[in-house]
Parts: structure tokens; sequence; C-alpha cells
């Protein structure tokens, strides 16, 4: 897929009140507001044209927009996000989605889903079951993406450690090309795919992001780049250590299309 735009959202002062897990302590806000511009920056260099949007100081998790809406060719999807203090979100982007796409549909209740469950990887998305996407919210999105004639297959990611979403563990570069995290490696949902198996000490890096020639990755995990950069794309390490902190990764810094 070629991308011409993303949207991203600027983090808001409060961006340390979102929800966390990760034990990594608080996130200083300088610093990433700092990674953050880089981060536009990066996709700006990779042929992107962005719009800004602008912090949302009543959702200190919206700068990860990328759980609230899954993009394709024709259509934005709202999604319903899993966590509660997430929900109001999707209102929050409805208009900037509405002004860039023809079709805009929904994910209802009780159907929930978090974008960063869905990894696309071509003509098929790979639909995570997480604690944030329910199997509800899995059939609508499977139902949408099937009218524009997508096939999808379901991933339960319940009880792999360590992951909040399947794009936490998995990556789509095109080309046939999976990289995926130790514990999910060998499973029958990715048999087929060239696998680029990411060492578990390396695991945050499993969310990288191609973009147009370029693939983006966290900085600081030399081995899935070097693997990466053998299959011949250019790799932009960006250091996103601020949101990591709060259980982010790369891709769900931004909504691509
Ligand atoms: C959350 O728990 O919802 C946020 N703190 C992090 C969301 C990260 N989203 C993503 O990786 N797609």
């Amino acid at each position: 897929m070629y991308f011409r735009n993303a949207i991203v959202r600027t983090p808001g002062k409060n961006f340390a009140d979102g929800l966390t897990t990760s034990g990594l302590g608080a996130p200083v806000y300088e610093k990433a507001l700092a990674q953050h511009r880089l981060y536009c920056e990066a996709l700006r260099k990779c042929g992107l044209q962005l719009i800004i949007l602008e912090p949302d100081l009543r959702y200190p998790d919206s700068t990860f927009i990328e759980d609230v809406a899954v993009l394709t060719q024709k259509s934005a999807i709202l999604t319903n996000p899993g966590a509660d203090s997430r929900k109001g979100e999707v209102e929050a982007i409805k208009g900037t989605l509405a002004a860039c796409f023809d079709q805009v549909c929904s994910i209802n209740p009780p159907g929930t889903m978090d974008g960063g469950d869905i990894c696309e990887a071509g003509d098929h998305y790979f639909i995570g079951i997480s604690e944030r996407t329910n199997e509800d919210g899995a059939r609508q999105l499977a139902a949408l993406l099937a009218i524009e004639g997508y096939t999808s297959s379901f991933v339960d990611i319940h009880g792999v450690p360590g992951i909040l979403h399947l794009k936490s563990g998995i990556s789509y570069l095109g080309d046939n090309n999976l990289v995926l995290i130790d514990a999910l490696a060998g499973w029958d949902a990715f048999a087929g795919y060239n696998i680029i198996q990411v060492d578990e000490a390396e695991n945050y890096a499993a969310n990288c992001v191609r973009i147009n020639d370029v693939v983006i990755m966290p900085a600081g995990f030399p081995r899935l780049k070097q693997s990466v950069e053998q299959l011949g794309y250019p790799v932009l390490p960006l250091e996103v250590s601020e949101y990591q902190k709060m259980d982010g990764g790369l891709s769900c810094l931004s909504l691509r299309f």
C-alpha cells in the first residue's frame, strides 16, 4: 500500500495520566514532545503529508491515534476502543476522517476494537482478539472488510505475555515479509509468510512500520534492524522511549492512508 498522508495527534501535557502496565516509569513530557516532532519529521521524509491534530487533554492516550480507526483504500472504520477512558477519542477524530474519506463506518457496541489489533497484510487483515478487541468487534470488522473485497482472520492473543495489541508483536512489511515475536512465530495463522523472527530481547521493535520505501523502527534494536536491512529495506530508527513507557509502539502514533 502506498501512503500519501498521515494523521497524528500531539501528546497533551497530561500524557502521563494515560493507561500503562509497562512499569518503566513516568514519561517526561518535554522528551515525548521532542520525540513526537522527530516522528513527524520522519513521516515527512517518507513522503507523507501530515495532518497534525492539537493535544486533547480530555484523553491522555489520544496521541495513540491508530487505535481509533482502521483505514483501508476506500474507507475509514471508526473503532470502539476497549478501554472506557479512550472511547471518547472516536468522536474527537470523526470530523477529521469524514473530511478525508467518502465512506466512514463504525464498530458498534457490544463490539470493541483498538486499531492496534489490526494488521493489514496486502489484501488480508489479521484481526487480534485481545483485552481491547472482542470477537463481536472482530466479526463486525471482518464483515466490513469483506464488502471491500479483503479477507481476514482472527488471531487470539489472550495468553501471549507482554503484548497489549496484536501489532505489539507483528508487523507486515510487504512482499510477504512478516516480522513476528518468538511467542507468535510458528503459529498456523502465519504459515506461508516469510517470517522475520525477533529476538526476545528486541520484542519492542516488532512494532515497526513500512512507509513507502522505508521501514521506521524504534531505535536501539540492532539485530532486527540488520535483518530488515538485509531484506533490502532502508531502516529509519526513531527514539520512542517515552511512548514505550505508556505501552505504545511506533505504529500507534499515526493513521496512515
Ligand atoms: C493504552 O493503553 O491504550 C495506551 N496507553 C497505549 C496504546 C498503544 N496503542 C498501540 O500500540 N496501538
